[in-house]
């Protein structure tokens, strides 16, 4: 008997390798800036602002302890003292499971002992083919210190990490980043003048090439305006997009984080907040010859979003980002950008963190694709056009990474279906 519909479109979705397009993950070579093991799993800021609700500690007792012991908090609250059925405790059950291991059976000194025992290059390997990645994309920050001095010693660089180069504080901490960039040796001051404005895009170029950027990337909190009379306003149009489109690079937009909300919860505690799609909508119309990648923290933005993306080839939607990645957010953002874009968009990225969660975020993410996919293939197979193998195998690689990178390099859909 012939596979069901789902059945044929799980198999093509569970065999196509994904292009990871966001994620904190580092190249090997970066040494211990990639994290993997169970206690930074445990650690997770997504599971450190749960885990802070029912803490039988207080905050400041939590950050004073060792990494381990932040580790077995968490665990004792989310895992033992109650039931791990959030999305991200989901995860961690996830992990350890498709490691062969059984959380119930192990405690967290015997999960320690597994993960001591593994070679961290063979480690890499099972988890990306495990998870059937073609390749990951890191968050390059010129800015941090500690990933910084990685890129100025040079490593050997290993072709499954890419590089994006990510540019907070350049736009949303002006002008005190200007002293930073007088430092690394750009005649910057802190008026945006022609000399600086030529200066920030040397140095965008600069590291640009340095790490080989696939896009250069922002996120951004719900006031961000534009057209504006700021600094991150002049900044943008005097020096990202002309960089951008000087050297072929998309801008990549993560619209609607609140940092800092509760600032004792360190990482874990930013917020989010309604962003103005106004801005994105002037932006993608006064610079149709720049390409923006977008993706909205707020669930009140995702449909003002897929609308846009409607009106503006040049704009493409990605990923259910942070507090959007839960099914049934899931279900409900790609069902709806499914049925307004078709499968010019790209559904997910990982922001993975520890190396190992790529595992749970891409079984998670593949499951609800085909869920979505393949009701979608139902219904159009009622109304008369039922879809090929190979036409689900054209738009699952679309979906998977495909897509993402025709849009990267600039270049419009092919018409050959295989
Ligand atoms: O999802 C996350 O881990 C967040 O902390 C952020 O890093 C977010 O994804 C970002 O890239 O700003
Ligand atoms: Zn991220």
């Amino acid at each position: 008997m012939a596979d069901s519909l789902p059945a044929r479109v799980s198999r093509i979705v569970q065999a196509t390798p994904v292009h990871d397009i966001h994620t904190h993950l580092y190249d090997p070579a970066q040494g211990e800036l990639l994290l993997w093991g169970i206690d930074e799993l445990l650690v997770y800021h997504y599971l450190v602002s749960e885990a802070s609700r029912q803490m039988e500690i207080s905050l400041e007792h939590f950050w004073s302890a060792t990494r381990q012991e932040q580790a077995d908090w968490v665990w004792k609250t989310l895992f033992i003292d109650h039931s791990p059925v959030s999305e991200a405790c989901r995860g961690v059950v996830t992990t350890l499971n498709q490691l062969g291991l059984d959380p119930r059976n192990n405690d967290l000194p015997r999960l320690r002992t597994w993960y001591a025992a593994q070679k961290p290059d063979r480690f890499i390997d099972l988890v990306m083919e495990k998870a059937n990645l073609a390749s990951i994309c890191m968050t390059n920050s010129p800015f941090d210190p500690v990933e910084r001095p990685t890129w100025d010693r040079g490593f050997t660089r290993d072709p499954r990490f890419v590089a994006a180069l990510r540019i907070d504080p350049l736009l949303v901490a002006w002008p005190e980043t200007s002293d930073w960039l007088r430092t690394q040796g750009y005649a910057v001051t802190r008026d945006l003048n022609p000399q600086t404005l030529g200066e920030v895009r040397r140095f965008l170029a600069d590291w640009t090439a340095r790490i080989d950027s696939r896009y250069c990337m922002v996120s951004l909190p719900p006031s961000f305006a534009w057209p504006a009379d700021s600094d991150i306003a002049r900044l943008i149009e005097g020096a990202v997009l002309p960089h951008c489109r000087d050297h072929g690079q998309a801008f990549a937009l993560m619209m609607g984080v609140k940092r800092a909300v509760n600032p004792r919860l360190r990482m874990a505690g930013d917020g989010v907040g309604c962003a103005d799609l106004g801005a994105l909508q002037a932006l993608c119309a006064a610079h149709p010859e720049n390409r923006f990648l977008v993706t909205c923290l707020a669930r009140e933005n995702q449909h003002e979003l897929v609308v846009l993306a409607r009106k503006f080839p040049n704009l493409h939607p990605f990923g259910c980002w942070w507090f959007t990645n839960t099914p049934q957010l899931i279900r409900e953002i790609t069902t709806m950008r499914l049925e307004l874009l078709g499968t010019s968009f790209t559904p997910q990225h990982s922001d993975a963190r520890v190396l190992d969660q790529v595992l749970y975020k891409w079984q998670h993410s593949r499951a609800l694709l085909t869920e979505v996919l393949s009701e979608k293939y139902a219904a159009v197979a009622a109304a008369g056009w039922a879809v090929t193998d190979a036409e689900i195998q054209r738009d699952v690689s679309e979906l998977l990474g495909g897509g993402f990178q025709r849009f990267l390099s600039g270049a419009r859909v092919s018409a050959d279906p295989r």
